[in-house]
């Protein structure tokens, strides 16, 4: 059984998505942003970088606990275990290692900051509109990947997709307009409709 300290936020919900698409026993434990537990010594043990999501596999290398922090190597590491995210297709894994550095360099930091400087007391306007037209050109190159693709990999859906889902559910956050990205949209659709992407969200509530 895998403990995951997550909270339901764009980054929090990665890793039960991916579980239940692997079938991989968990646990959420739910980690308080608003109380700063991310922020405690016993959680920093976890991650020194006092940011959700983070995991502990009892189950580690040479049946060791291990415990593993940054979304993007948690996803990575589970699929690397655990078949059904990883492309066969040697090509395919690259695209989805793209993908998932693509995301964790640039649409999840984008998009926080867009959405952060937006909802400030004091406006920054040259923040806002630095962070949300760097948002909208990242969702961009979404698009033009899904026109080309069915999935962020190629014809394989993998860990790539998975860590895209949580920002793109709610790109309005950002000030990104879905409707102006239709292949994006409709991603976020076939996404929304997969039992296991259904139960990994249930996993909040
Ligand atoms: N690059 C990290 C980002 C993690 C991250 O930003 N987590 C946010 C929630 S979405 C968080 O823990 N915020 C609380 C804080 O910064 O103290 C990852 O992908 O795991």
């Amino acid at each position: 059984m895998i403990d995951v300290y997550t909270a339901n936020t764009p980054n929090g919900v990665k890793v039960p998505i991916a579980l239940e698409e692997l079938g991989v026993p968990y646990r959420v434990l739910r980690v308080d942003l608003g109380a700063q537990e991310q922020k405690r010594p016993e959680f920093l043990r976890l991650n020194p970088n006092g940011r959700i999501p983070a995991i502990v596999d009892p189950d580690g290398p040479g049946g060791k606990p291990l415990s593993v922090f940054e979304s993007g190597a948690i996803l990575w590491y589970l699929a690397e275990k655990h078949p059904g995210l990883m492309p066969a297709d040697p090509v395919e894994r690259v695209r989805a290692l793209e993908y998932t550095f693509f995301q964790v360099g640039g649409v999840g930091p984008m998009f926080g900051q867009a959405g952060w400087f937006a909802r400030q007391s004091v406006a920054v306007p040259i923040a806002i509109d630095r962070y949300q037209t760097e948002a909208r050109r990242l969702t961009a190159v979404l698009e033009s990947r899904l026109r080309a693709a069915p999935w962020l990999a190629g014809s394989t859906y993998s860990v790539a997709d998975i860590m895209h889902v949580g920002w793109m559910r709610a790109p309005e956050y950002a000030g990104v307009p879905l409707a102006d990205y239709p292949a994006v949209q409709e991603w976020v659709e076939r996404m929304s409709a997969r039992p296991a992407v259904q139960r990994g969200l249930r996993a909040f509530s």
